[in-house]
């Protein structure tokens, strides 16, 4: 059966692919797994209909034959544990890279986020000027880290996976903001993971949901 994921039928990056349904389409494509998309409104979300699906009333869910997920983070994992290609057979390696799926997730992304939300809600706060610091500090120690891990090598675990997967979406959040670009191995690190034909394939198809329904881009 081919899985039915959402998405923002309006989404508010412009088009840049940050919303957490792309990491799910880059799975999804990684398999080779052809899937639908369902899109929704921000009211629809909130719909007892679509909370039947997500709890907290978000995108991405996923559906497939009476199994239904939200969390992009849990539905990048089931994608990989159904397909090969995103995470190794050997046990050890599959629980490392299970591990950077973690670490993408609940220690890179959480300042990234915070940073993301203070530029949207509190630029005009007094203290805005000083959160701001305190994130990018908390930022960079943690890229810092990162970059001193991944040294010269191309992806965190030996072969690309499910880790990587989600590591390149947290990153390039980023983007653009001078603190990824201080570790010329993290922006080359997700430069690589934005040619992978699947990502390519991904990202248009976020970006044809955009291009037809166009609104004012995200601050
Ligand atoms: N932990 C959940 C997951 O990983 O699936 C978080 C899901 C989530 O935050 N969903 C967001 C949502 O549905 C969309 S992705 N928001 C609507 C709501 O809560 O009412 C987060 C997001 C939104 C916008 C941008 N952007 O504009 O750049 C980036 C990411």
């Amino acid at each position: 059966m081919i899985p039915t994921i959402t998405a923002f039928e309006s989404s508010p990056d412009g088009g840049k692919g940050l919303a957490r349904d792309m990491p799910v389409r880059w799975a999804l494509e990684e398999a080779g797994q052809p899937y639908e998309v369902r899109l929704i409104s921000f009211a629809e979300m909130k719909e007892p209909a679509h909370r039947a699906l997500h709890p907290f009333g978000q995108i991405p869910t996923y559906e497939e034959d009476g199994l239904v997920l939200f969390e992009s983070g849990a539905i990048v994992f089931h994608i990989a544990e159904c397909h090969a290609g995103l995470l190794p057979e050997n046990a050890h390696a599959r629980a490392r890279a299970v591990t950077w799926m973690f670490a993408a997730l609940d220690t890179l992304e959480p300042p990234i986020f915070e940073r993301d939300l203070a530029r949207v809600l509190e630029r005009e706060k007094p203290w805005y000027e000083q959160r701001l610091q305190v994130l990018e500090e908390s930022i960079r120690k943690r890229l810092g880290d990162l970059s001193a891990r991944l040294g010269s090598a191309d992806w965190l675990g030996g072969a690309f996976s499910a880790g990587d997967l989600l590591m390149v979406s947290v990153l390039r959040r980023l983007q653009g903001s001078g603190l990824l670009e201080e570790h010329p191995n993290l922006a080359a690190y997700v430069a690589r993971g934005e040619a992978r034909p699947a990502f390519k394939r991904a990202f248009e198809a976020q970006l044809a949901v955009f291009t037809s329904r166009p609104q004012a881009p995200h601050p």
